[in-house]
């Protein structure tokens, strides 16, 4: 079967996260991923929170599946002379440096645009243009520029971050779309172009529900937000709402058997309208059902505690599972909070490729996340990911058609280090 981006290179110049997020989905998918790496340093993360001294972390064997691994020094005469004939070659370049480094290269949008005019050219910023536009960002930083931190967490504690990575790993995705999107576009017109996403922007986007809540609050009070049945005012901004839903589904996280011990003894329970009579039933309290002050979603609005502390008598009395297993024939949403742990030795995400096992010559066997796109026609094998310059004598020759004597005079200049 043929993979979607089979045939499509990509020279990949991304590092630490957001970057190699967006390259592994295209080398996922099928395209040839060229990682260009500092000779003798390569990306930052082969080294950071090192579990096996000597091996390459986890941090970036998970994040450079299905790619190949060139050493070279972009700031040396005879490797930007490569670095132009790779340019040539692919058909998408994919960076996050800092802002500027790339023009510090010599490699600009202009100068890229004229080595190959059908190249796209795809950067990942912390900010967009504007004040704050030099500014280096990582992934917390623009959880708080972007408006995730500010609107996480209770009210009465402090804004928190996600573990999800939103600022990386969901800026990758989102340039990744961008990519796809131009090589589409080229198609039709034959030339390449520039796709841009900030990370600010990313997390803000994700964060969208957050920015219509800001504008709600011209027309009075967030009645699905707990503080509202609290009798607590809000403010100018859109508040933390803790684990409250939205919408009509209100819903929260409940103890369940086991919550004295275990911290992820836990259900997410939402009382959705359609299935209110059922949560009465099941929790025992049939009267609610048609009770003044219960039956209609909109007056439940201001019991939200009541109701949810009623049901937590009921989850502490089963385990996290016993309630799913309770509740979804019942079509009431609920969901356990699975750890970690629980979810890598779940045997039907293995099925579904959603996990996998890796060998790596370094590691041995690790467990990865793989693909969460399924295409039915391009099905995605995980391959380890490449040891710093395992194939930069294979790409000069066999991508970049350079001789047995130019490899040499290449490898002599320093422009590539040792040669593996
Ligand atoms: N050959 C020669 N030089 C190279 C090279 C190569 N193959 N690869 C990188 N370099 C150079 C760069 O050109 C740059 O040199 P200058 O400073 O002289 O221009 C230098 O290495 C450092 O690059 P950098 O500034 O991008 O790296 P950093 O570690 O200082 O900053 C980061 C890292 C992530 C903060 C920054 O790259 C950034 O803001 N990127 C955009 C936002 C982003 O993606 N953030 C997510 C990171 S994951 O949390």
């Amino acid at each position: 079967m043929m993979k979607a981006l089979e045939g499509i290179k990509v020279l990949d110049f991304t590092h630490v996260q957001s970057g190699p997020t967006c390259t592994q989905i295209l080398g996922w998918f099928g395209a040839d991923v060229i990682k260009v790496e500092r000779p003798g340093v390569g990306d930052a993360t082969r080294k950071q929170l090192v579990d096996k001294p000597g091996a390459d972390s986890l941090y970036f064997t998970m994040l450079n599946h299905n790619k190949r691994s060139i050493e070279l020094n972009s700031k040396n005469e005879t490797g930007k002379e490569v670095l132009t004939r790779l340019i040539k070659e692919c058909d998408v370049l994919v960076e996050n440096f800092a802002p500027g480094a790339l023009d510090r290269m010599g490699f600009g949008w202009d100068r890229v645009h004229e080595i190959n005019p059908r190249i796209i050219m795809a950067s990942i910023k912390g900010f967009g243009p504007g004040q704050y536009a030099d500014c280096k960002v990582y992934e917390n930083v623009a959880q708080c520029a972007g408006g995730s931190a500010s609107t996480t967490g209770f009210l009465d504690g402090p804004p928190l971050v996600t573990g999800a990575q939103i600022g990386d790993s969901g800026t990758g995705l989102h340039l990744c779309l961008g990519i796809v999107t131009a090589l589409f576009h080229r198609e039709k017109s034959g030339l390449g172009q520039r796709v841009s996403v900030a990370m600010q922007d990313a997390v803000l986007n994700l964060a969208r529900v957050k920015m219509r809540d800001q504008q709600r609050l011209d027309a009075g009070p967030l009645k699905e937000y707990s503080q509202f049945g609290e009798g607590i005012p809000f403010g100018e901004a859109t508040p933390r709402s803790g684990n409250d839903s939205g919408g009509g589904q209100p819903g929260r996280i409940l103890k369940c058997k086991g919550w004295e011990t275990d911290p992820n003894a836990y259900t997410y329970f939402i009382i959705q309208a359609a299935v209110w009579e059922k949560v009465c039933d099941l929790i025992g309290e049939p009267d609610w059902k048609t009770a003044e002050g219960f039956a209609s979603p909109p007056e439940r609005l201001d019991k939200l505690n009541q109701i949810f502390e009623r049901i937590e008598t009921w989850t502490m009395t089963k385990s996290k599972f016993e309630v799913m297993d309770l509740c979804n024939p019942l079509d009431i949403p609920v969901g356990p909070i699975l750890s970690m742990k629980e979810i890598a030795e779940d045997d039907g995400l293995y099925e579904t490729g959603t996990l996998v096992k890796v060998d790596h010559p370094e590691r041995g066997e690790y467990i990865s996340v793989g693909c969460p796109i399924k295409l039915s026609a391009s099905p995605v094998e995980v391959s380890r990911s490449p040891l710093l310059g395992e194939h930069t004598l294979e790409i000069l020759k066999d991508v970049l058609h350079y001789d047995d004597n130019e490899v040499e005079n290449i490898v002599s200049s320093g422009a590539v280090g040792e040669a593996k």
